[in-house]
């Protein structure tokens, strides 16, 4: 088991280092590497409360947060001078929750992968990674269930969503039917194709599968006018669109190749998006897939998810015992 393991990060650093060599130090134009259209200043804020990985950010409906899902299972909340506890996706928690990500414990306390607010109700959706969609009310605490599967296959990984708070649609990624959350870097490393993208309508409760056998589906963002939606396929280096409006509703394309393997992707109020990437630095593209800025700087050592927010930028890390935000 161990040799196994040791095989598959070899083979994932193998898969980094190709990558970026082909694409960084190529410097392929079309990938405009190095863009950097601002200044920023970048700042550390801890997490403190023994809390780790704060892998999705969201803010709420009144403009406050950041609000972070972390290792343990935990959702926090920045109150201006403390981060606090919000919610809990799973309602068996122990003193055994600690992060430590052992099988047995992440199934019971839960891996809250993304967050998004309905900003119509301030409600909190959550996907999780043990327990599917969740969510909580604005005043958090233990979240409830909504959907724990879809077609007769149980949610195994639930990795991001998007909402669209005007028609109560929830778009969300199931990264693989085939491994769990534990088990990415087989699931990467296989090149397995087994994720989904989900549709969830808060009104009828109606789930829909809109689209089938993806590699490792991640990161979810909706355009700005709702016309379509990104995906990354992070074990296929690329972001593909599928449209929801228009004269290609319903077909998907690839919208985008990226040097790295691309996590979260949320829109900003241009309607640009920010893609957060390992071990390549995040990108800012618009709607045409043009890169318009990249954060290349030392400061971000990893990124899971970029959230642009009144034009700043809030940075979450899987590895990291705290958030990066700019001014
Ligand atoms: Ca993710
Ligand atoms: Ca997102």
């Amino acid at each position: 088991m161990q040799h196994r393991i040791i095989c598959l990060v070899l083979l994932y650093y193998i898969l980094f280092i190709s990558t970026h060599i082909l694409f960084v130090h190529a410097n392929f134009p079309f990938f405009g590497y190095g863009v950097q259209s601002r200044t920023r200043q970048y700042h550390r804020l801890p997490l403190g409360l023994d809390a780790f990985g704060p892998e999705a950010i969201a803010f709420d409906c009144n403009d406050e947060g950041p609000y972070v899902g972390v290792s343990d299972g935990r959702i926090l909340k920045w109150e201006g001078t403390s981060w606090n506890l919000f919610a809990v996706t799973s309602s068996n928690r122990s003193n055994t929750c600690d992060g430590t990500n052992s099988t047995p414990v992440e199934q019971k306390c839960g891996r809250p992968l993304g967050l998004k607010f309905n900003m119509k109700t301030c409600e909190l959706y959550i996907v999780d990674s043990s327990y599917g969609l969740v969510k909580v009310g604005r005043d958090g605490g233990v979240a409830t269930s909504l959907a724990t599967g879809v077609q007769g296959i149980p949610f195994m990984f639930l990795n991001d969503l998007d909402i669209d708070s005007e028609s109560g649609a929830i778009y969300f990624t199931d990264t693989s039917s085939t491994y769990h959350r534990w088990e990415y870097l087989e699931s990467i490393a296989t090149f397995e194709q087994s994720g989904r993208l989900i549709k969830y309508d808060m009104n009828t409760k109606a789930l829909t599968v809109l689209l089938r056998d993806l590699y490792f589906a991640n990161g979810v963002a909706l355009s700005k006018n709702k016309d379509f939606i990104l995906v990354a396929e992070t074990s296929a280096f690329r972001v593909i669109r599928y449209w929801l409006n228009g004269p290609k509703l319903g077909t998907s394309e690839v919208f985008l190749k990226v040097d790295g393997l691309p996590d979260n992707i949320n829109t900003n109020s241009k309607g640009d998006f920010w893609i957060a990437k390992v071990p390549t630095k995040p990108i800012k593209v618009d709607e045409y897939g043009n890169i318009l800025e990249t954060l290349d700087t030392f400061h971000i050592t990893d990124s899971s998810d970029v959230f642009e927010f009144q034009g700043n930028l809030w940075i979450g890390a899987v590895d990291q015992p705290y958030v990066i935000y700019t001014t």
